[in-house]
């Protein structure tokens, strides 16, 4: 017998276990595997070797920082959100604050060519950037959802992904900006301050893309109730399950908790997709996965009675549970 082979020396690359991260280019069924496991124990992953064209993320953050530096006054001409907008420290209309400021749009071409008239000195040019941004990051959205009906052995592999690509879909589109903290900042107890970017809460979509600069804040909520950072990586996508998700696979995906700390000396920018189904589209959870042992847990609602229902309400607040049946 020749001598033991030496124990491998832990690779520079390996990675800490915990929040996924998952590489697109794998094969299909490993894919597919990861995929359902990440959105069963977190609602939560990143994936990489996502395909998007870094041409198209350059430019929709330039459009980004392009309006953010702007003053105050030219900013508000493109507010207050209704929801729809720019927004600065205001979330929603029931007095959630947070450390940010934003845009909000539709994610239609024609609503994001009307509004980009007040958000740009170059609205043709900010509307195709956003535009072809959106593309991808829908098509990414898509690819994903099918791979879930695939996890979930659902013969119809378009189930989730077609409600986002309805012609009517209510799909929408925001950049957050969090400015940048002095180092010395501190609280009363001379801790450094902790400052809430945007507070906590889980995205009532079907599934939001999400990407960030390389600036940290971004954390989650594990299912035991500790707050996981994510570390920054701009090279990466983010990918949250949302409220509708959770509804449609009868709470086998979990909607993930998830809020955004405001502490960096440097500032972070967010750019996000929130695929949704058009307003009229029933949410119920799919047959499927809806059995004697399983019953359904949600009542059947429309996707535009839960908007109706989330805007009513906090940013914290667990508005799922309201359609759960008794
Ligand atoms: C959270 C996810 C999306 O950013 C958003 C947010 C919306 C808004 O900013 O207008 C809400 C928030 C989000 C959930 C509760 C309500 C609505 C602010 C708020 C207090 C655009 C969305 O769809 O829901």
């Amino acid at each position: 017998m020749g001598a033991p082979s030496p124990t491998p020396l832990r690779s520079k690359k390996a990675r800490a276990p915990g929040i996924p991260i998952i590489d697109l280019s794998l094969e299909r069924s490993k894919l597919c595997e990861l995929i359902m496991k990440a959105c069963e124990e977190y609602g939560f992953f990143q994936v990489e070797n996502h395909g998007i064209s870094k041409e198209v993320i350059s430019r929709v953050e330039i459009e980004g920082q392009n309006f953010f530096s702007k003053s105050a006054l030219e900013k508000q001409r493109a507010g207050p959100p209704s929801p729809f907008g720019y927004g600065c420290k205001n979330i929603g209309s029931n007095g959630d604050k947070g450390e940010l400021e934003y845009i909000l749009l539709e994610a239609n071409s024609h609503s994001i060519c009307e509004r980009s008239k007040s958000l740009s000195i170059d609205p043709q040019n900010f509307s195709c950037v956003v535009n072809d941004y959106i593309q991808e990051v829908r098509d990414l959205a898509c690819e994903i959802l099918d791979i879930t009906a695939e996890g979930l052995r659902i013969q119809d592999k378009s189930i989730f992904s077609k409600l986002v690509l309805d012609t009517k879909n209510d799909s929408c589109f925001r950049i957050n900006h969090y400015p940048s903290v002095n180092a010395d900042s501190v609280d009363q107890n001379c801790n450094p301050k902790t400052r809430i970017g945007f507070g906590e809460h889980s995205d009532p979509q079907i599934i939001t893309i999400l990407r960030s600069n390389d600036v940290g804040g971004l954390q989650i909520l594990s299912r035991d109730g500790l707050w996981l950072p994510i570390p920054p990586s701009s090279d990466k996508f983010c990918i949250f399950v949302g409220d509708a998700f959770q509804a449609l696979t009868n709470g086998r995906f979990v909607s993930v908790r998830h809020r955004v700390l405001a502490n960096s000396e440097k500032p972070r920018t967010s750019i996000m997709y929130f695929a949704a189904p058009s307003l009229n589209a029933c949410i119920s959870p799919i047959p499927q996965v809806v059995s004697f042992e399983e019953p359904s847990l949600y009542r059947p609602f429309t996707w535009g009675e839960y908007k109706s229902a989330v805007y009513s309400l906090r940013l914290a607040d667990h508005r799922l549970d309201l359609f759960r049946n008794k």
